[in-house]
């Protein structure tokens, strides 16, 4: 296994539109353990590939505060099943030390892989719900502060690249 180098806002990488798993091999299966290492020690709850700069369609999210319940989500589709949205302040391993308020929709369903590329179908609601649609932008090429003004979007890229400048 092997911590992966997570990049961070404004890096044009993070744009990138993922491309689809084509089988669930052992390579895909070595960057599921490898993205989970990340989001473990980051310490993290989602973690999309396009973060580690593998541009394919594979996230890993754990919500559980015991680092016990890993989720794989290969290929996610989601669909939005009702037209109720909620807030929720969220942040993002690629975006540290910002957390903001962004409304999504409340009720989705999604299809997907897991780790044996077995199909599964789940109707999350609440934190999944806005986790799994926070992953999925990311394997799109986008990332929450995208929904915020562009006032607060560039203050936030102002203060990370003077934070990159300091660490180069
Ligand atoms: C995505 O985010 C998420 O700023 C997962 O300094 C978050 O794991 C979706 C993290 C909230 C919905 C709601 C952020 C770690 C981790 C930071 C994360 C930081 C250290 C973020
Ligand atoms: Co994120």
């Amino acid at each position: 296994m092997a911590i992966l180098t997570i990049l961070e806002f404004p890096d044009p990488r993070l744009r990138t539109q993922a491309k689809s798993v084509e089988a669930v091999d052992s390579r895909i299966r070595q960057l599921v353990d490898d993205m989970f290492e990340t989001m473990y020690a980051a310490p993290g709850i989602g973690l999309a590939a396009t973060q580690v700069n593998v541009h394919e369609r594979v996230v890993v999210m754990d919500l559980s505060d015991e680092q016990n319940a890993p989720m794989v989500f290969i290929n996610p589709e989601v669909e939005i099943i009702g037209e109720e949205k909620q807030d929720y302040q969220e942040g993002c391993l690629s975006v540290p030390g910002f957390y903001e308020t962004v409304e999504r929709p409340s009720n989705i369903r999604v299809k997907a892989l897991d780790r044996d590329g077995t199909p599964f179908v789940l109707e999350p609601d609440g934190l999944l719900a806005v986790c799994i649609q926070h992953e999925l932008d990311h394997l799109d090429g986008k990332l929450f502060v995208d929904y915020l003004t562009p006032l607060k979007r560039q203050r936030i890229r102002q203060k990370l690249e003077k934070l990159h400048r300091k660490q180069a």
